[in-house]
């Protein structure tokens, strides 16, 4: 669906993965998480991010004092990044039906206080290929407006959500302000981890 008319090319799919696919999901990414494990970026400026990172894919996005990019190893362990799974590149084939699979998928853990600030995705090689996001976990108020002028509005990805930036909606502003704590039971210890699909190269 488009729960937004005036953002053509947002797409949503709200419970896109019953729980049980939620949590094997889950399963998979603790298990990539062991070989390369969630650290906290910092941004270009030296600020760390709220969020921690690790990536899936041929190439994954970092950030750090030299810049944003894609690059084929994690940067604490050297060791390329772990396959993207299987579950996720049948949902990119199937709702965004785009002819590539993605090269890349980034892993952002939330926990109570982190959040995202409004940006844009242009670190891509091709910017006409559709973003492809999966929630999991606590609930996060997500905040999207049009590339350009215009007003920003809010809608809660919960667990198993998935939604897409395509066509007119891919340099979307997005971000996220904050989670709501509590909100599911899937993660032990609580809190949110998205996970973008992109098609980096
Ligand atoms: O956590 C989210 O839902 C958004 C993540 C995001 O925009 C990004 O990683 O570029
Ligand atoms: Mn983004």
């Amino acid at each position: 669906m488009e729960p937004f008319p005036d953002l053509p090319g947002f797409h949503y799919w709200p419970g896109r993965l019953h729980e049980a696919a939620q949590a094997s999901l889950l399963a998979e990414i603790d298990t990539a998480l062991a070989m390369a494990p969630l650290y906290r970026p910092v941004t270009p400026g030296g600020k760390p991010f709220s969020v921690r990172m690790s990536n899936f894919g041929a190439l994954g996005w970092v950030s750090d004092r030299a810049g944003y990019r894609y690059q084929p190893t994690h940067p604490g362990t050297g060791a390329p990044w772990p396959p993207i799974p299987p579950v996720l590149l049948n949902l990119w084939a199937e709702l965004t039906g785009w002819p590539r699979p993605p090269d890349a998928c980034l892993i952002n853990l939330y926990r109570e206080d982190a959040r995202m600030g409004l940006h844009q995705d242009r670190d891509e090689a091709d910017l006409c290929a559709p973003v492809l996001s999966v929630s999991l976990g606590d609930t996060a108020v997500f905040r999207i407006g049009p590339a350009g002028k215009g007003p920003t509005r809010s809608l809660k990805l919960a667990s198993g959500d998935v939604c897409a930036l395509t066509g007119p909606a891919r340099l979307a502003r997005h971000g996220i302000d904050r989670l709501l704590a509590g909100s599911s039971r899937l993660m032990p210890g609580g809190g949110r981890i998205n996970l973008t699909l992109r098609q980096a190269a």
